[in-house]
C-alpha cells in the first residue's frame, strides 16, 4: 500500500546518504528481504549474512535479524556502524546461555574443546574455541572428533544431538531450544505427509529428533531453499521458520510449500512457525533508526577481539 511505498523510498534514500546497506535474514518479512535485494543487499542466512557484511564497502551495516547476528557483523567489522532496526529481537537460544553460566560449564571440563552455534551473544563466543552454524556445524565437529578432541557443545540440544549422532564426537551438551523449532510435532508431521505422501519433508536439525527422523532433507536454511529449487517433487513440508517460504516461493514458483505442524490438534503452540524476534524488524523501524541513529551494536573491544578468532576459525576452515 500506500504507506510502505512510501517507507521505503524513505528508507532508500536514507540508506544512500548514508553508504548503508542492508543484510536482511530468510526469517525476516517479505518487505525486508526484497528491499535488502533491492538495494543491493542480501537476504541468506547468519554465515552468508556475516560473510556478505564483511566483504562489502559499505560504512553502515543494518543487520535485519536478531542481536546475535548484529553482534557477528559487528564482531567481524569493528571499523563499521552496525544498526539494527530492534536491539530487544533476541533469541531463546541465546537467552538460555548466559556468559557466566557457560564460563563455569567451560571450567568444569578443562580438557574439552568448546563449540558453540552462532546463536549465542559475543561474550559466550568470546569464551567458546570455535563457532559453528548449522550449515557447517556436523563438517567441524567431525574434523574435531578425527583429531581426537571431545568437545562441550552449546546452546541448542537439538542440534547438538543431531550433529553428536552424525560425527560420532563424544560431546556433552547445554540444554537450550528454539521457541520456533521446538515446537513441531512428529506425530502430526506423519499425517500430513501420508496426506501428500509424493511431498519432500524438510526439516532443520533445531527441530526435536522425532521430527528429524522423519526428513528427506536436514540442513540450514540455505540447504533447505536448495532443497526446494533443485528436488523433482513437486509438494514440500517444511519444518522451519515460515518467513523462508518468501524465498522458496521465488527461486520455486511452481511448487507447493506447506507448514510442518506445530501442534496436536486442538493444543495450541507458542510460536507458530514463526520467531517472535524475527518479527519485530519492520519497514518502520528500520526508517526511524537510519532517521534518529541509536540501535547501534558496541561490543566491548578485548570480547570482540576475542570472539572474532573463534568466528574467524570457522570463516577459514569453510573457504
Ligand atoms: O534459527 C535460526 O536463527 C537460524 C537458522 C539462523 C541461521 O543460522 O541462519
Ligand atoms: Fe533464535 Fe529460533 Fe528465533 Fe532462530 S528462530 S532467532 S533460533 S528463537
Amino acid at each position: 500500500d500506500d504507506e510502505r511505498v512510501e517507507l521505503k523510498a524513505r528508507i532508500k534514500r536514507l540508506m544512500k546518504e548514508q553508504d548503508a546497506v542492508l543484510v536482511a535474514h530468510y526469517y525476516t518479512s517479505g518487505d525486508l528481504q526484497d528491499l535488502a535485494e533491492e538495494t543491493g543487499g542480501c537476504v541468506s542466512d547468519s554465515l552468508e549474512m556475516a560473510r556478505f557484511g564483511h566483504a562489502h564497502p559499505a560504512k553502515t551495516l543494518i543487520v535485519a535479524g536478531v542481536k546475535f547476528m548484529g553482534e557477528t557483523s559487528k564482531i567481524l567489522n569493528p571499523e563499521k556502524r552496525v544498526l539494527m532496526p530492534d536491539l530487544a529481537a533476541d533469541c531463546s537460544l541465546d537467552l538460555a546461555c548466559p556468559a557466566d553460566e557457560f564460563a563455569a560449564f567451560c571450567d568444569a571440563y578443562p580438557d574439552r574443546v568448546s563449540v558453540v552455534y552462532a546463536n549465542t551473544s559475543a561474550a559466550v563466543k568470546a569464551r567458546a574455541d570455535w563457532v559453528v552454524t548449522s550449515g557447517i556445524a556436523a563438517k567441524i565437529v567431525k574434523h574435531l572428533h578425527r583429531q581426537g578432541h571431545k568437545l562441550l557443545w552449546a546452546p541448542d540440544r537439538h542440534l547438538g544431538e543431531y550433529v553428536r549422532r552424525v560425527s560420532g564426537a563424544d560431546m556433552i551438551l547445554w540444554q537450550g531450544s528454539c521457541v520456533v523449532h521446538e515446537a513441531f510435532k512428529a506425530e502430526a508431521l506423519k499425517k500430513l505427509h501420508a496426506e501428500h505422501p509424493d511431498a519432500a519433508v524438510l526439516v532443520h536439525p533445531e527441530s526435536p529428533e522425532s521430527v528429524i527422523a522423519l526428513a528427506d532433507v536436514v540442513g540450514s536454511t540455505t540447504q533447505l531453499i536448495e532443497a526446494v529449487r533443485t528436488l523433482p517433487n513437486r509438494e514440500f513440508i517444511v519444518a522451519t521458520d515460515n518467513g523462508i517460504f518468501h524465498k522458496m516461493h521465488e527461486v520455486a514458483p511452481g511448487k507447493i510449500l506447506l507448514e510442518a505442524p506445530t501442534a496436536g490438534v486442538g493444543a495450541t503452540c507458542q510460536s507458530c512457525a514463526h520467531c517472535p524476534w524475527m518479527a519485530m524488524n519492520g519497514l518502520r523501524k528500520l526508517a526511524a533508526v537510519l532517521e534518529h541513529g541509536g540501535n547501534e551494536i558496541l561490543i566491548e573491544e578485548s570480547i570482540r577481539a576475542r570472539a572474532a578468532v573463534s568466528i574467524q576459525r570457522m570463516l577459514d576452515f569453510a573457504v
